[in-house]
């Protein structure tokens, strides 16, 4: 049986007194579903989140860090430095890092080693512009992104990484992939992964759907049998909002 997760990205919201309020309505949600359940706040809340969730059931994961150990890289974070505070998962190649911070498959495959390097687990994230869908070119565009990043891994990295399939057009838009192409594309997501590691390693891997995910619509989309959760954005700033959602299950 493949884990069901279920994360929230915060992405650049909440200050500190924020976070804590936010958290305290986290606290009060009832989970009823069997969904491994992280929140990813801005590294400034990283610390006074994982101390108030240490002895919950909600993980504390980053949403992003630099590849390098350490040294002249002004702004940036590294794995150890994550790890040294608690933090044992980070997303990495969110769309939004790509589109704004010009992340590539190149810098990502690096972000990735060092990740597991220091036995962390990724949430590697990727998907298709509306462009790309128009041109019927997402699978080919998808299969680049996952060969350019994880193909040069071992299998037994697999055990380490989550896949999280992000239509860049269905992004914070309130546009959510119908749960036939969410389904469609992961389906295509594991075939790429069993023709490269075995079915072993492709059944075993995680994949979430990420992209306006709402109470609404999570119980359809999570219902496909290639959806193992999901990366949810706007919708993981209400906590009645994220546990519907993490309930949907
Ligand atoms: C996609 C998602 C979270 P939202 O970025 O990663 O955000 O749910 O707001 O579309």
């Amino acid at each position: 049986m493949r884990k069901h997760i279920v994360a929230g990205n915060w992405k650049m919201n909440n200050d500190l007194p924020q976070t804590e309020l936010l958290i305290a309505d986290l606290l009060k949600q009832n989970q009823t579903s069997d969904a491994e359940v992280m929140i990813a706040p801005t590294f400034t809340n990283l610390w006074q989140a994982f101390e108030s969730l240490r002895q919950e059931s909600v993980e504390v994961i980053a949403q992003n860090m630099h590849f390098a150990e350490n040294g002249a890289y002004t702004g940036e974070i590294s794995a150890s430095m994550l790890k040294s505070i608690g933090i044992k998962t980070v997303i990495l190649g969110h769309s939004e890092r790509r589109a704004y911070f010009n992340e590539t498959d190149e810098s990502l495959a690096k972000k990735v080693d060092a990740a597991l390097a220091n036995n962390m687990r990724t949430i590697f994230c990727f998907g298709e512009e509306l462009a790309d869908r128009k041109a019927e070119n997402h699978e080919s565009v998808v299969e680049g992104q996952i060969k350019n990043a994880l193909f040069h891994l071992e299998a037994d990295a697999f055990k380490n990484i989550v896949l999280a399939y992000e239509p860049v057009w269905a992004i914070g838009t309130g546009e959510t992939a119908s749960p036939e192409q969410a389904q469609d594309m992961h389906a295509f997501i594991r075939k790429t992964l069993a023709n490269k590691y075995g079915n072993d390693v492709a059944d075993s891997v995680s994949i979430l759907y990420g992209g306006s995910v709402k109470p609404g619509n999570a119980k359809e989309i999570f219902g496909k049998p290639d959806v193992d959760g999901g990366l949810i954005g706007g919708a993981a700033l209400k906590a009645e909002d994220f546990y519907a959602i993490v309930n949907a299950f």
